[in-house]
């Protein structure tokens, strides 16, 4: 990879997003505007006003693909609204505004757009006053997002792992795993940088991270663990990265939840309960 091209993230991430040309110290602030760990609502609530000046996340707080999304808000530093959705009991409003009622569903005014990559694409092309979280050409973006479809292999099996009946097929699936990791871990090598974004974290990074954050609870379920040093350390400088630190959500929890998930009795709201035990 030419030098400039390994340089642009960074120089992006110094300049352009502080709109001055010079090095700056951090000046990261969430962008979220309202709670995250709000409670998920359902077909009984009532829809909440919704402020058509900034965008509003139709979120559910375990969903790695609406994280994707709000990751892109939080490093975008674009300030948004989020409203958690009982998946299982989906509100009609929700449904009025998308039919599909998936997450992440992104509004504003009269947009709305859904699929986390069609989001984050959106955001990308729309605010070019914030950080670049795409390749500078179009041959980057195409290679990252072909990336990005080929974590499937990743993050696929690793699905899979709740479900698996026989040792056999356990064995089967971690094989998927591992070969899904190798394919990250020797683009990362032949990149030859800190993050698939070059020096700070881009489209990929946020794009795959979700599953990474996930991976202890998953791992622990199945006795597997990363071998790869280089993603290794590659996670590691992502638990440093603001927006991942902001969202996270500790392996314990991961792990309560995809337990719960596994059976069918997934709880959204084990965040919401955890800040509010007094209101149970
Ligand atoms: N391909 C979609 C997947 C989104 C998705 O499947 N989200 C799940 C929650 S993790 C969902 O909305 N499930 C509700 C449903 O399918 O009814 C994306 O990238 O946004």
């Amino acid at each position: 990879m030419a030098l400039s091209s390994r340089l642009g993230p960074f120089l992006r991430a110094q300049f352009c997003s502080s709109g001055s040309i010079g090095f700056r110290m951090s000046s990261w602030s969430p962008s979220l505007l309202n709670n995250m760990n709000s409670r998920h609502l359902g077909a009984n609530d009532p829809m909440p006003s919704i402020n058509p000046e900034v965008y509003t996340v139709f979120n559910m707080r375990f969903c790695p693909y609406a994280q994707r999304t709000v990751l892109f808000l939080l490093a975008k530093q674009i300030p948004f609204e989020n409203i958690n959705i009982d998946l299982k009991n989906k509100p009609g409003w929700f449904l009025a505004i998308n039919p599909l009622g998936k997450v992440p569903t992104l509004v504003k005014g009269s947009t709305v757009i859904y699929e986390s990559l069609i989001c984050d694409d959106f955001l990308e092309e729309e605010h070019p006053e914030t950080k670049r979280l795409l390749g500078d050409s179009p041959v980057e973006r195409a290679m990252d997002k072909l990336l990005v479809e080929r974590s499937k292999f990743f993050y696929g099996p690793l699905h899979g792992l709740l479900k698996v009946q026989t040792q056999e097929d356990l064995e089967k699936v971690k094989s998927q795993v591992q070969g899904g990791l190798q394919i990250l871990g020797n683009e990362l090598r032949s990149r030859g940088t800190s993050f698939f974004g070059g020096f700070s974290p881009g489209m990929v990074d946020y794009s795959i991270w979700p599953w990474f954050e996930r991976f202890n609870g998953f791992a622990q379920l199945s006795n597997m663990d990363l071998k790869d040093s280089t993603l290794k350390e590659w996670m590691n400088r992502m638990f440093e990265d603001e927006a991942v630190r902001y969202y996270r959500i500790e392996d314990k929890d991961h792990a309560e939840f995809w337990r719960g998930f596994a059976q069918g009795q997934q709880n959204y709201d084990i965040m919401f309960e955890k800040e509010n035990p007094t209101k149970l």
